[in-house]
């Protein structure tokens, strides 16, 4: 097991995996910008490096300073959180050929996911049904309205280095194809320097449901069940929940099973999430993300497996241990997050904490770096809590939730709280009806 870990992440991440290292008696190295030299994790961590200045480029993202920090603490590994340098293939190699370990699949597995199309291509080839379109680079305007004739319209353009949602176009009629296409392409070049695009039919209102693998080095295998995050706006996730309210066991075991045989046959180790969209009883692959998930507390929750402990103990060889037969779903969680934003506009809302008491009692889960007198620095993602909730059933986390919001804190700047408060009383949400569109129309209806 490893002595010592670089922990390459601010914020609640960088707390979630000290208190992992903690627990397993490996010493933790916080690296920091000078904005967050106050910060949770730095105070609490063994030891902390000062790596750049605020903006995230010349700190959190720069691999030499990192990579020095490594070097002058004699950290064995680096855990790279979500975010930043946590799917940069070239990243995972460079800390390799430095010998230590990326606590995360290998470089390769990295890139494969990073590239959309050639992640889809695989997936099918391994047996697991993708998006209706086509596997390869559109060259050219024609190309795009030919394949668009044979998919049917309506049909989304999206940027293969893409994720998250940018580069994306959805095409109504082949009229708007041309306009589309070269919008796509543009704002591919200028977000990713890569303005390679692909085609598949447009899905009009699935839920976006992932399924959590974890796999050890040895081709050892296993699901921990699904989460549903349809709840987001501009691609942000705001409210997840596991299992998803719509699947039953059997569509829930189907897929686990097909997923960790796609995962085994691929050779793919570490933690992963296979996302799809779900849509009149079927999965749809979109796209794999091949790190630690901010919404992994829900599934911790339902399964009572520490997720990080288990990512950290494969990476350092360990064997998985454990069967799928060991793992058991049981009741049901809920995610909120909590942003540093107005809860009306979701605009930011960065400052410092005057009041700050987190909830807690029976079934809450609170993530965060926050503290009484800290100050939310205007450099980095809003997100400043997760509260997660775990009931027997859905209808008592969602009670337990509420309260917890209720008891919820956080004086001197504006938070989201207001947002899921409102959105936990709708009947939508009670009775699990929404799909990936809900959100957007709810705040739009709701804050007018
Ligand atoms: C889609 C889709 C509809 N049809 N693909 C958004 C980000 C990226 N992960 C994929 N996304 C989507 N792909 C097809 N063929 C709708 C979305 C989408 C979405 C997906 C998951 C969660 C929220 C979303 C919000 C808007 C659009």
């Amino acid at each position: 097991m490893f002595d010592k870990i670089l922990i390459a992440n601010r914020g609640e991440i960088a707390l979630r995996i000290h208190r992992a290292c903690r627990e397993m008696g490996i010493r933790t190295v916080a690296v920091h910008s000078t904005a967050d030299a106050d910060a949770m994790h730095v105070r609490l961590a063994d030891e902390a490096v000062c790596i750049g200045p605020p903006n995230a480029s010349q700190s959190y993202l720069n691999v030499a300073a990192i990579l020095s920090a490594a070097e002058v603490t004699d950290s064995d590994a680096i855990h790279p959180g979500y975010g930043f340098l946590s799917e940069n293939a070239r990243f995972a190699a460079m800390v390799e050929e430095h010998d230590r370990v990326f606590i995360g699949p290998t470089s390769e597995h990295i890139s494969l996911m990073g590239n959309k199309i050639a992640a889809k291509e695989a997936m099918q080839n391994l047996g697991i049904q993708v998006v209706p379109g086509q596997e390869h680079v559109l060259q050219n305007v024609a190309a795009a309205e030919s394949s668009a004739m044979e998919i049917g319209y309506p049909v989304l353009i999206k940027a293969a280095a893409g994720g998250g949602g940018r580069g994306m176009k959805v095409v109504e009629t082949p009229q708007d194809m041309a306009a589309q296409y070269h919008a796509a392409r543009s704002e591919a070049e200028n977000a990713f320097g890569d303005g390679s695009l692909y085609i598949e039919r447009y899905l009009q209102g699935p839920r976006h449901i992932e399924v959590q693998i974890l796999a050890d080095k040895y081709g050892n295998t296993v699901h921990f069940g699904e989460r549903d995050c349809s709840l987001q706006r501009r691609h942000q996730k705001l409210v997840e929940e596991a299992p998803s309210p719509i699947l039953s066991a059997s569509e829930r075991e189907t897929i686990g099973q097909r997923v960790v045989a796609a995962m085994r046959s691929l050779k793919y180790s570490s933690l992963g999430t296979i996302e799809f969209l779900f849509e009149d009883g079927e999965f749809y692959f979109i796209e794999m993300n091949t790190r630690l998930q901010v919404e992994h507390p829900i599934t911790e929750m339902i399964t009572g497996t520490d997720l990080v402990r288990e990512q950290i103990r494969l990476s350092a060889g360990e064997e998985l241990g454990y069967t799928q037969d060991s793992i058991h779903v049981s009741g049901h969680a809920i995610e909120c997050r909590i942003n540093a934003e107005d809860h009306r506009t979701l605009m930011p809302s960065p400052g410092a904490v005057s009041d700050y008491h987190a909830p807690g009692g029976p079934g809450i889960r609170v993530d965060s770096a926050l503290y009484s007198g800290y100050r939310v620095p205007p450099n980095y993602d809003s997100m400043i809590s997760k509260l997660v909730a775990y009931g027997n059933t859905r209808a008592e986390c969602i009670k337990r939730m509420q309260r917890a919001l209720e008891e919820y804190v956080i004086d001197g700047i504006e938070t989201t709280i207001p947002l899921h408060l409102d959105l936990l009383k709708t009947s939508d949400f009670n009775d699990g009806l929404y799909d990936i569109n809900w959100l957007e129309s709810f705040i739009a209806t709701h804050y007018e």
